[in-house]
């Protein structure tokens, strides 16, 4: 009796204690000294590289913003361009810390694929680009229409959802990569490009003749666009989700680039739990007290990032919108610091 009573002492132990999962990530970059981020090939104003090999974008920023938290400097990353085949194995493997490249967050990518998304970055949806000579207006005269298409994404998924829904036939032509999609649609192997509109902006903007080519108003999807890390280190998982979430908040107290150093002297509950003034937020996620107020001077708040690689001041033009903050009628909201 005493011995099934001592077994059952050590059952309810196990359950009732809190399994932490090993947190190897931050000692590994720490210990490496640079940050490995997973991105694009190269996508005008998420993650692309210009000839001397110097990476910019939305998504880029992303991953210094980690840096900067880790290291106060936001240029030690190592950059690692993946096609949309291969950036789930890139991270499943090891060969990055960080897979930061305009990626669908999906049930299947977390539970089949074992990865988990620390948030989503910027709320897009799948479009389609066409001729302006095609005189379409709607994605429902795109019937018997050949499409182009890059393989290992969710767009072939939507495309054929789509298509099917709406009784209209199509012909997919897939590519391993944007540069080869692109090429084809241009040449004229199809009629349609499709992906995230976010991506048919930045695309469009390659094309000879950008303003020949039109984006149709329809969305066929929902593409929540984020972070993301393999399952298993809650630190790690934790360290960039609450990045995200301090870019959100700093924009919403109106803590940026240009007002850190007054930041650094409020004295607003809210803005001192952010910059570190207050409370131990840094500690408890392995990093320095400071960690968001380095990044915020280093890389920016939401917004700064926004606007400087995809919004209405950049190449890409395109309105905060649904990225809006919910405070100005989007959706991005940021649980609070404290
Ligand atoms: N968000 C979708 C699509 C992602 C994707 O790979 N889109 C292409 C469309 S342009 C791309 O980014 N290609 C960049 C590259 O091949 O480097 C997903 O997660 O499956």
């Amino acid at each position: 009796m005493k011995r099934f009573a001592s077994l059952a002492a050590v059952a309810a132990a196990l359950v009732l204690t809190p399994q932490a999962a090993p947190a190897q990530t931050l000692k590994a970059v720490k210990e490496r000294g640079t940050l490995n981020c997973g991105v694009s090939h190269g996508l005008l104003g998420f993650s692309a590289a210009d000839d001397k090999g110097a990476w910019s974008g939305f998504d880029v920023d992303f991953c210094r913003a980690i840096a900067a938290a880790i290291f106060n400097d936001a240029g030690k990353v190592k950059f690692t361009p993946l096609s949309a085949n291969d950036r789930f194995d890139a991270l499943k493997s090891g060969a990055i810390d960080i897979l930061s490249r305009n990626t669908t967050w999906t049930m299947s990518r977390e539970t089949a694929l074992g990865l988990k998304f620390a948030g989503v970055t910027y709320y897009d949806g799948q479009g389609f680009l066409v001729p302006a000579s095609l005189k379409a207006e709607s994605a429902l005269e795109l019937g018997d229409k050949t499409v182009c298409v890059q393989a290992g994404t969710t767009s072939e998924l939507n495309l054929a959802d789509y298509f099917a829904a709406n009784r209209m036939r199509y012909e997919r032509v897939s590519f391993a990569t944007a540069e080869e999609t692109l090429k084809a649609y241009e040449a004229g192997r199809c009629a349609v490009l499709t992906s995230d509109i976010s991506q048919l902006h930045a695309e469009r903007l390659k094309l000879a003749k950008p303003d020949d080519h039109v984006i149709l108003p329809d969305i066929i999807s929902k593409e929540p666009l984020g972070p993301a890390v393999r399952q298993g280190d809650d630190q790690w998982f934790n360290i960039v989700k609450w990045t995200h979430f301090a870019m959100v908040n700093a924009e919403e107290l109106g803590v940026s680039q240009s007002t850190i150093d007054q930041a650094l002297r409020s004295e607003k509950p809210d803005v001192r739990r952010l910059v570190g003034g207050e409370g131990d937020f840094g500690p408890q996620i392995g990093l320095e007290k400071d960690w968001a107020a380095r990044f915020l001077r280093l890389v920016g708040n939401y917004d700064e990032v926004f606007e400087r690689n995809v919004g209405t001041g950049s190449r890409l033009g395109i309105p905060r919108g649904i990225n809006n903050l919910w405070t100005s009628g989007g959706i991005q909201y940021a649980p609070p610091i404290r």
